[in-house]
């Protein structure tokens, strides 16, 4: 098998080359390639100098996370890096690209860097659960300080390579077209200068403050997570040891982590988010339809949302609303929230006014005609969407695909109205729909496998991972939310608390619990609003205008900063719906609520791919982590069930009284 590593002579520079698509991953063949040229350099006394470059989109973006849990082929990544650092000829790393983890580290390790202005340098090993494992954590603090290398390793957000340049990180930005001939031509300006500048031999004075302050700044952030601290603690350690110390620890902390299920399950969220992206019997090379123009049917929360994603893409939309009072709000919110974002510094004003200047309101639905895509954004009601679709059949030009932003609706229902049930499909986003990235593509019965398609790359494209559903109530995501508040109303009646039910949610990882949830979303969503009819705790609630945050009162009250506390009025309403139902009182546990609140929603996604509404486990996962903020090191319900232990999980149901899917009960959920 020829290596994935090449190399070139230019007079005395050597050039390394790798050739490993997609994205020069740092596996063992490319490992063992440039050991082997690194020693032909070394050895070559026509050699003065040698620059690493990569062939393809980008630098090495890091080890072969496919490796992982697996016997690794050496050289290891470590080794290797040392020896690059160790050569006694200037070697010079040309960076283009992302250069991430493993391939950072090669760059540190290398003598000087050269970079285009568009790469990025990152260490995103933290989202993996991991941190840098070769070196990275002592060498980049060496050379580009405490506070970036804090940042860099614990968030793991890639830098811009001027940033690179100004931090010390990168010596030189070269032309964006010319990476190896200005690589080069640095090399000849540095080969003969010596002490060779190794990163390992600098020092890093400690920094105490900055090390609180970041901790500080980011404790929310870092919750639950394992990786993050790790990654502080090797930072530090550069500090106060020598190199070869700072890399032990770091080893030790690297193995720690790659041992845990953290990790695991992070690493299976990484590839669980690529994966839901194909489709099974879609071919990957299905002509996509064109989509020039989109239009939105609705200008409130979700619409204006919707038109967001669309907009900052630089795809034009025209949003349609019945009344021009709704209009003018919905632009206005648009335009409110980019200016927000602009004024947060991640936007240009210029580019708020290209995406404004991009939108164009109409009252007038026909303006829909000239529009590749129409979404409708309008309440959830059937008769209403029925009636909406009908008026789109008769309006869209041939080929336009037509799209619902149904939470629960049947999709073949309302494809039927229509000529063309083909071009129908679901497109649920998630609220705030400009922020939120999942996008459940609810797949009709009929609807065309090249509308599938185009909806994965479109998605892609409005930065949204995309997950195919079927058609079922509440798809994906909501069909199993709903077996869970059933139940925690369930054991509100029983003896338990909207306190404890949340913090049991909360302690798991969840961003909140069911009852903050609802009353984030609003009691009243869903409610029959006759305050006269009064069948559970709910309606209670909402017959006292008890409607949530916005009402500053629902399941908890809510001060000017909408803290929450509990109660006292709501557990009088609770205790009265006890006592009407005439529910046996018991002691409520922690792990009671865990296994009737959580494990059937495991249930739930069992059954769901029993009948096919879902490709895969992992996609059920990717739903969890990107639409309902499931703690990413859990790895999404059916990863969790997985680690958890499928036996414990159906003893807890079957405990419970809970009808137990097949598939899980054979363990044969795939
Ligand atoms: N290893 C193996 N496969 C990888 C990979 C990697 N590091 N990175 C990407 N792929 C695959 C990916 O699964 C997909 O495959 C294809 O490449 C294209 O990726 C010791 C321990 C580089 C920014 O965390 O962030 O180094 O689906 O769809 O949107 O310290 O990929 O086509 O079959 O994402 O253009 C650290 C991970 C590793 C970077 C490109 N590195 N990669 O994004 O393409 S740990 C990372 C990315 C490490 C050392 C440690 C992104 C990208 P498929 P893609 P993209």
């Amino acid at each position: 098998m020829t290596s994935p590593i090449r190399t070139e002579r230019h007079g005395d520079v050597l050039i390394i080359i790798s050739d490993n698509p997609p994205v020069n991953a740092l596996g063992a063949a490319v490992r063992q390639g440039l050991e082997a040229a690194i020693k032909q350099g070394v050895a070559d006394a026509s050699v003065e100098a040698m620059v690493i470059r990569c062939d393809g989109r980008t630098f090495f973006a890091g080890a072969d996370i496919t490796e992982f849990g697996k016997p690794m082929a050496e050289p290891f990544l470590p080794t290797l890096v040392d020896m690059v650092e160790a050569s006694d000829k200037p070697v010079i790393a040309a960076i283009h690209g992302t250069a991430l983890g493993g391939g950072c580290e090669v760059a540190l390790a290398c003598h000087y860097r050269v970079a285009t202005p568009s790469a990025k340098l990152g260490t995103p090993e933290v989202k993996l659960g991991l941190l840098p494992g070769a070196g990275g954590t002592q060498r980049l603090p060496r050379v580009a300080g405490v506070r970036l290398a804090l940042e860099m390793c614990a968030k793991g957000e890639p830098i811009a390579a001027q940033k690179a340049a100004d931090a010390g990180l990168v010596d030189r930005i070269v032309g964006e077209g010319s990476l190896e001939a200005d690589a080069i031509a640095f090399a000849r300006e540095v080969k003969a200068a010596r002490p060779i500048p190794r990163a390992s031999e600098r020092e890093v004075a400690p920094d105490p403050e900055a090390v609180a302050a970041f901790t500080r700044e980011n404790g929310r952030r870092f919750r639950g997570f394992d990786a993050p601290a790790a990654n502080i603690a090797c930072v530090v350690k550069a500090t106060a040891v020598p190199y070869h110390e700072g890399v032990q620890f770091e080893r030790a902390e690297f193995m720690k982590l790659m041992m845990g299920t953290q990790s695991a399950a992070q690493r299976h969220i990484f590839f669980a988010e690529r994966q839901a992206s194909k489709i099974d019997d879609v071919s990957a090379d299905t002509q996509l339809r064109a989509i020039n123009r989109v239009g939105v049917i609705g200008a409130g929360t979700m619409g204006g949302g919707i038109a967001m994603n669309f907009l900052s893409a630089g795809i034009p939309v025209t949003i349609v609303e019945m009344a021009q009072e709704a209009l003018d709000r919905g632009q206005g919110t648009i335009r409110k929230t980019y200016e927000a974002t602009a004024a947060k510094g991640r936007m240009k004003p210029d580019q708020v006014e290209a995406a404004m200047g991009a939108l164009t309101p109409t009252l007038d639905f026909a303006a829909l005609a000239e529009c590749d895509l129409v979404i409708e954004a309008v309440y959830e009601n059937m008769d209403v969407k029925k009636e909406i679709f009908t008026r789109l059949d008769g309006i869209c030009k041939p080929g336009a695909i037509l799209a619902s932003n149904t939470s629960y609706l049947n999709i073949d229902e309302i494809a039927a109205v229509t000529q063309r049930p083909q071009d129908v499909v679901g497109m649920h986003f998630f609220s705030p729909a400009n922020v939120m990235k999942l996008l459940e593509v609810v797949r009709g019965a009929q609807t065309a496998p090249d509308v599938i398609a185009t909806m994965m790359d479109l998605a892609k494209k409005i930065r949204k991972v995309a997950v195919v559903a079927g058609v079922t109530y509440g798809f994906i995501g909501n069909r199993m939310l709903m077996p869970r508040q059933v139940e925690a109303n369930k054991l509100l009646l029983e003896g338990a608390t909207p306190e404890q039910i949340d913090r049991v949610h909360v302690a798991f990882g969840m961003p909140m619990g069911p009852f903050q949830m609802a009353d984030l979303a609003g009691v009243d969503i869903g409610w029959h609003r006759d305050p006269t009819r009064i069948e559970n705790v709910r309606d209670a609630l909402a017959a006292e205008g008890r409607w949530g945050q916005k009402k500053q009162a629902g399941f908890y009250d809510y001060d000017e900063k909408r803290t929450p506390s509990a109660s006292a009025r709501v557990a009088e309403i609770i205790a009265e719906w006890r006592e009407k139902t005439g529910t046996p009182q018991h002691e409520v546990t922690d792990q009671e609520i865990v296994e009737r609140t959580l494990y059937p929603m495991v249930n739930e996604g069992a059954l769901i791919l029993e009948e096919g509404k879902a490709q895969r486990a992992s996609d059920v996962d990717v739903v969890w982590i990107y639409g309902y903020g499931w703690p990413v090191y859990r790895g999404g319900p059916m990863f969790w069930a997985k680690t958890e232990g499928y036996g414990k999980v159906v003893a807890g149901l079957e405990k419970h009284g809970f009808a137990v899917a097949q598939s899980l009960k054979a363990g044969t959920i795939k």
